[in-house]
């Protein structure tokens, strides 16, 4: 009985652990995506689910970063997307939600319904000592 009760206590213990750690989210140690702006900020991706799949929605983290390698923070992105080919969006609409830690931000929501070719249009606003307050939008291009 004695040893039941510990062996409870255990996995009750784990699983206190396992739903713990279920709060953050696990991204890749790889970027899934990146691209860099005109104006030299570097945008890479990490996905919780690496390499990208179809019809799973999860979440991402991007991170931007200028080009003396410093993060981009209080920046204002929108995600919008689809298949070219296809004369359509993404099926759902995609949101940060949170700037994690400097210059990295949550996106939650991402899917994608089809394998094909996928395009991502990101517009980031921020502020850079040079030039101000700036706005310029990149295109990435993927294939699932
Ligand atoms: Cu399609």
């Amino acid at each position: 009985m004695q040893i039941l009760l510990k062996r409870a206590t255990q996995h009750f213990l784990l699983l206190l652990l396992l739903s713990g750690q279920q709060s953050f989210a696990e991204f890749s140690e790889q970027s899934v995506l990146s691209a860099n702006t005109p104006k030299g900020i570097s945008i890479d991706i990490f996905s919780e689910i690496a390499p990208l799949d179809i019809n799973r929605i999860h979440s991402w983290q991007l991170r931007l970063t200028d080009m003396q390698g410093s993060p981009v923070s209080n920046a204002q992105i929108e995600l919008v997307g689809g298949m070219p080919e296809h004369d359509h969006g993404l099926p759902t609409q995609p949101q940060i939600t949170a700037e994690t830690e400097a210059g990295i931000y949550l996106l939650e929501g991402v899917r994608f319904h089809m394998p094909g070719n996928w395009q991502l249009d990101i517009k980031l606003s921020y502020e850079s000592d040079s030039a101000g307050l700036t706005t310029e939008t990149i295109k990435i291009e993927f294939q699932l």
